[in-house]
């Protein structure tokens, strides 16, 4: 048997990609079709080749056997990254702060670190993006501005994505696919317009998709998505996805504040100071929710 990583999962059909740098088009086992076993992209496998292979050529092979994930997100699907990256347009589609706050508690879950990269500076202006800085201060997560159409700031994101995996997160239409474009024009990444009528991408982007870079290290281009509920997250671990809250642990009036409206907190004092109220007001709605669930 073979071993190998997941890099496309489409209609039943996975491509794993060996450690000789071999394609296989492959079916899986039965139990690897159905719950959590069920393979995504990022999975390391063992599979079997069906047949000679001629050199150059892709193969098919059956998978055997998923071997054990050291992460995975539910979205967008992906297992086995070291990273993730946020992405998320300025202007057109307008930026989901909300949004940034819920792909990265779900990050904290699985203990991967962030980055926020927020492109098409070239549709607003240099004054607003200083508001938009001072507005990110303080901010628990490195952020970068890009233009893909511009090529401004793209060279920081190709410094982050370097040697290690990577996957893409956020809505449609921001611009994921154009980016790794133009940081790798050899992708040759489809992208689509964003609707006028609507003002949401098209969801170009149908299947997350392992790529390997040129410069080493991998990102998963992945499909946008428009929501995210969480699961498997109950009120009392919320802080602890939120770095800025998760500092201030053990320090205010009662050992299990929920930092709502409990008398002696500490995380009401620090708004404004080291936690920011918009991610704050993002802490509440997601408690609100959780709540409710
Ligand atoms: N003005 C401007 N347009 C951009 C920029 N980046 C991407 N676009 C445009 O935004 C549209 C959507 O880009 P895509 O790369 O397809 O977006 P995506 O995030 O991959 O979307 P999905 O694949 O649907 O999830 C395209 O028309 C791009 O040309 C940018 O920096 N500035
Ligand atoms: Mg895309
Ligand atoms: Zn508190």
């Amino acid at each position: 048997m073979h071993q190998g990583k997941v890099i496309k999962a489409a209609g039943g059909f996975f491509t794993v990609l060996d450690q000789e740098g071999r394609k296989y088009l492959c079916r899986a086992r039965g139990a690897l079709k159905r719950g959590s076993k069920t393979l995504i992209v990022g999975d390391e496998v063992m599979f079997q080749p069906l047949g000679e292979t001629a050199s150059g050529a892709e193969g098919e092979g059956i998978v055997e056997k998923l071997l054990p994930r050291t992460n995975s997100l539910p979205r967008p699907t992906v297992a086995n990254v070291d990273q993730v990256v946020v992405v998320m347009s300025l202007k057109n589609p307008d930026c989901d702060w909300q949004m940034i706050s819920r792909i990265t508690v779900l990050a904290e879950k699985e203990a991967l670190p962030v980055l926020v990269c927020l492109n098409k500076t070239d549709l607003i202006t240099p004054e607003n993006i200083q508001q938009l800085s001072s507005r990110l201060k303080p901010f628990p997560y490195p952020v970068i501005f890009t233009s893909a159409l511009s090529g401004s700031g793209t060279a920081a994101l190709k410094e982050y994505l370097a040697g290690c995996c990577s996957a893409l997160a956020g809505p449609s239409g921001v611009g994921k696919s154009t980016l790794l474009n133009s940081i790798q024009p050899g992708l040759s990444l489809q992208t689509g317009e964003v609707s006028e009528k609507i003002g949401r991408g098209r969801h170009t982007t149908r299947q997350a998709t392992l790529l390997s870079l040129d410069q080493g290290g991998s990102v998963v281009d992945t499909p946008g998505f428009s929501r995210l509920d969480f699961k498997n997250i109950s009120p009392q671990e919320l802080a602890d996805y939120f770095p800025e809250l998760e500092t201030l642990r053990g320090r205010c009036g009662f050992r299990d504040c929920l930092h709502l409206n409990e008398p002696n907190c500490v995380v009401h004092k620090e708004t404004g100071l080291t936690v920011n109220p918009l991610r704050y007001e993002h802490y509440k709605t997601f408690m609100q929710e959780l709540h409710q669930q």
